[in-house]
């Protein structure tokens, strides 16, 4: 793509609203554009990473067995108050009538709507497990909207519904997922560890936040340092590898805030091992057993021709906060260089052509490596416009494509200027370079 036809809008200097580095980066580039408080619209480059972050969440999903719907935003109200929560949900549902007026409401989460979809069809536990996931918008009416798309009131989520036949099953279920998410923040580059929580909202009593450090976070951890280190393949997915691979976990104590103890704190992790710090919510699972399934009375016929309410659990994955998580652990504000990792990256490489003097030489040389680099399905942004060569860097260095092409003035030449964003450059034929991302898009 050239910059020069493009929609990225990039400001000079850094928006002062923005007060944590991924919301001023993504304002400063245009990934999106306020609309209202707490609500954005997403441009081009912010679309093109939330995109590829929305696909490998899918994937992850998909490998698990879970199976992918869509749901509406707009839900009616009749659900909600057949599962207590109408009420209760309190100030952060927006509310909506319709001209029948009948009450309806956007959707903060969906699990009445996915437990009515199931009780409609789903009469056997013969059909168990179902794992069922959706990425859709969510709206919640926050109180305090901030930084950006980390905390807004429309955001973009991932989340996953499990049905199960008992508690076992359950968390067999709920294992996958754990799992699954782990696998998931790997690809994204990202080291999230899981972490008991709180249920809040949603209900239950087992529960997982998945959080990256972060200063700018707004979850507080007190950890066990070794957690970081703990493997997570697993060999098969079985109950007893799911099971042994929560465990490894678990040994090692990791809670959030609300479920803080500085006894137990202190006397199970060694004063040297322990870290208490701040990071982001990512992804968040819950075990709540058959608190929507009893109320809206979803249960399966069991083998001995009793039935029973159906154990479910859900799992929740900000897509589009992944967003601001990614650029808060890539972005170095200081050299005002992002570091995609090449797995969302908006592009895979940046050309930059120095176009003064030889201006039709280093745009065709430009445009000739895009044709080979688009080939081999290598995404490219070319700086066709006439600015000079440093704020063309800056500008590249800001979008955060992880590779860069230099052409300069020995454009005839059969080496390339290649480099890693950040690093020095060095000279390489241009199969050389389409070697080196391929063997980097491939490792994910
Ligand atoms: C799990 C899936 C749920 O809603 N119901 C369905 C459960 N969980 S949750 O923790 O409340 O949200 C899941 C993830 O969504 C992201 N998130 C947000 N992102 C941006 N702005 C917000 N206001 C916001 N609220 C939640 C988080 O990543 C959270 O882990």
């Amino acid at each position: 793509m050239h910059i020069s036809k493009s929609f990225i809008p990039i400001l000079k200097n850094n928006p002062s609203e923005a007060k944590i580095k991924s919301h001023q980066l993504m304002l400063r580039v245009g990934m999106i554009k306020q609309s209202s408080a707490g609500i954005y619209s997403w441009l081009p480059l912010g679309l093109r990473v939330m995109k590829k972050i929305e696909q490998i969440v899918r994937e992850e999903q998909n490998k698990i067995g879970a199976q992918e719907i869509l749901m509406p935003t707009i839900q009616s109200s009749e659900i909600w108050k057949e599962s207590g929560r109408y009420e209760d949900y309190g100030e952060e549902m927006l509310r909506i009538k319709d001209r029948q007026n009948r009450e309806m409401l956007y959707g903060p989460t969906n699990e009445e709507l996915v437990t009515d979809i199931f009780r409609s069809s789903v009469k056997s536990y013969k059909s168990l497990p179902q794992l069922l996931y959706h990425i859709q918008w969510k709206f919640r009416d926050e109180i305090r909207p901030r930084f950006g798309i980390m905390r807004c009131r429309e955001f973009f989520m991932k989340d996953a519904y499990s049905f199960d036949i008992n508690d076992e099953e359950a968390l067999f279920s709920y294992n996958k997922f754990f799992l699954s998410y782990l696998k998931t923040f790997q690809r994204l580059d990202l080291k999230a560890i899981p972490m008991a929580a709180d249920t809040g909202p949603i209900g239950g009593n087992l529960s997982h936040e998945f959080i990256i450090l972060a200063e700018t976070g707004e979850s507080k951890i007190y950890t066990d340092k070794r957690i970081f280190e703990v493997d997570n393949k697993v060999s098969k997915l079985e109950k007893k590898t799911l099971e042994d691979l929560r465990n490894r976990f678990e040994k090692f104590y990791s809670v959030t805030d609300e479920k803080f103890d500085k006894a137990e704190f202190e006397t199970k992790v060694v004063e040297e091992n322990r870290l208490i710090t701040k990071g982001i919510e990512v992804g968040h699972i819950f075990y709540f057993g058959d608190k929507y399934s009893k109320p809206m009375d979803a249960s399966v016929d069991l083998p001995g021709g009793r039935k029973d309410f159906v154990k479910m659990g859900s799992y929740g994955i900000g897509v589009s906060r992944l967003v601001g998580a990614i650029i808060e652990a890539n972005y170095d504000e200081r050299k005002e260089i992002m570091k995609w990792p090449i797995s969302v990256a908006p592009f895979d490489i940046s050309i930059i052509p120095m176009i003064n003097k030889n201006e039709k030489l280093a745009l065709k040389k430009a445009n000739e490596i895009d044709l080979e680099l688009a080939k081999n399905n290598i995404e490219t942004l070319i700086d066709d416009t006439d600015e000079n060569f440093s704020s063309k860097i800056k500008k590249m260095n800001l979008i955060g494509a992880p590779y860069q092409i230099i052409i300069g003035k020995q454009s005839e030449d059969d080496l390339i200027e290649f480099k890693k964003i950040g690093e020095v450059s060095k000279k390489l034929k241009l199969s050389e370079i389409i070697n080196i991302i391929k063997k980097e898009k491939e490792k994910n």
